[in-house]
């Protein structure tokens, strides 16, 4: 809990990051769409990381890791494709992609 805590706390601090800010405010549960390309892939870690697009009413464009909800949505997926996917901002701030495809 301490942990999270000052993660927290250090991630408000970082400039970069706090463009995501505004999302602080949405209530989790939310999905939003977006578009972007991926970057990175570690499908260990279940995460992947896309250059995005704005995406209206919750952050600008950047370029940042996301969570998978399911290892499976790798499937079909390289770095370089450019996808259409739908996100979710879930407690703590994590945001985890609910679906993802090529486009
Ligand atoms: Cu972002």
């Amino acid at each position: 809990m301490l942990r999270r805590t000052f993660l927290a706390a250090s991630l408000t601090s970082v400039g970069a990051l706090v463009a995501c800010g505004g999302a602080e405010a949405q209530p989790s549960g939310r999905t939003w769409n977006a578009t972007g390309v991926i970057t990175e892939i570690r499908r260990e870690r279940s995460s992947i990381t896309i250059h995005h697009d704005p995406i209206e009413g919750l952050m600008p464009e950047m370029t940042m890791p996301f969570d998978v909800q399911d290892a499976s949505l790798f499937e079909g997926l390289s770095v370089g494709d450019r996808v259409a996917f739908t996100v979710s901002r879930e407690a703590g701030g994590r945001y985890v992609i609910r679906s993802i495809r090529r486009r």
